[in-house]
């Protein structure tokens, strides 16, 4: 399909005079082209203003519409999701522990006239993604739950110190919280054949020299890669909640998570996973 112009208008929500990912030409061609060297540079792109400024309250109240539905989830975890090592001295990156905790909204909660899912199922959205990362298997996430979920998180929580396991993640921001919630990161600090615990514990011990710091605000959409590079939401301080969109794409056409993540993330398990899993619901351990 050489030819990306699709009618729909979706004018409506996302700022298309700004960035026209719906049609052919030079801008188009520009903006791409930008937002791969800037994903090439540090595994980062932020796309200010992406959602418009007059659309932001709609997609504030279709948050606030289903954040009671949030599935709240406590860990306490290192920055590799792995366990203890008490071979190792205490100030090593795999003995630093931190308080985790969010909530996810599931994606069936937002119902057909969602803002949100509009902009997932769009075909010239996911692939404006897929061309911006460079990824040849890209496939939209078929998992109910969550392909296109709401992060809620209040006073105190954040996201500490880790490595995604994902190879990158589609997030827009849609309502901060008083202050706090800067997003920190520290480009590609590791590698898949270093991990350079040495580098990774200074970031940890907040060396402002490896730390680029962003600051987010309603309607940016930012495209991370953030298996290499180490990365933190700081807390977030006031009573407003952070609502965040996270879209959901996997390297394989209509792949679920396991019965078990389904369970910790979204507090549910559908039969599509347990299908997909090759279990009987019987054999599900809560
Ligand atoms: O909420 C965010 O801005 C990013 C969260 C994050 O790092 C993640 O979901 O892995
Ligand atoms: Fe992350």
């Amino acid at each position: 399909m050489n030819d990306l112009t699709d009618y729909t208008d979706y004018t409506e929500y996302l700022d298309t005079s700004r960035y026209p990912i719906a049609e052919s030409s030079q801008k188009r061609d520009e903006i791409v082209t930008s937002a791969q060297s800037s994903i090439m540079a540090d595994g980062c792109v932020v796309l200010k203003g992406f959602i418009r400024a007059d659309k932001i309250a709609d997609l504030v109240a279709e948050c606030d519409r289903v954040e009671k539905f949030g599935h709240r989830n406590f860990t306490r975890t290192n920055p590799y999701f792995t366990a203890d090592r008490e071979d190792l001295p205490t100030s090593h990156p795999l003995r630093r522990f931190f308080d985790r905790s969010n909530a996810f909204v599931p994606a069936d909660n937002f119902g057909a006239d969602s803002i949100l899912r509009k902009i997932f199922d769009w075909p010239a959205f996911s692939r404006f993604i897929k061309e911006v990362l460079q990824e040849d298997k890209f496939f939209p996430y078929a998992d109910p739950l969550a392909d296109v979920t709401v992060n809620l998180a209040e006073e105190g929580n954040g996201f500490p110190w880790h490595f995604d396991t994902n190879n990158f993640t589609v997030t827009l921001a849609i309502q901060n919280a008083e202050s706090g919630g800067e997003f920190e990161y520290s480009p590609m600090v590791r590698s898949l054949t270093e991990e350079n615990y040495e580098k990774v514990e200074r970031v940890l011990d907040g060396d402002k020299d490896l730390i680029k710091t962003l600051l987010l605000e309603p309607g940016d959409l930012q495209i991370f890669k953030g298996r290499y590079s180490l990365h933190r939401v700081a807390p977030l301080r006031g009573p407003r909640k952070r609502y965040v969109a996270i879209f959901s794409y996997v390297s394989e056409p209509g792949m679920v998570s396991s019965p078990q993540r389904a369970k910790e993330l979204y507090g549910r398990v559908l039969p599509i996973h347990i299908e997909h899993a090759g279990m009987r619901t019987d054999e599900l351990i809560d």
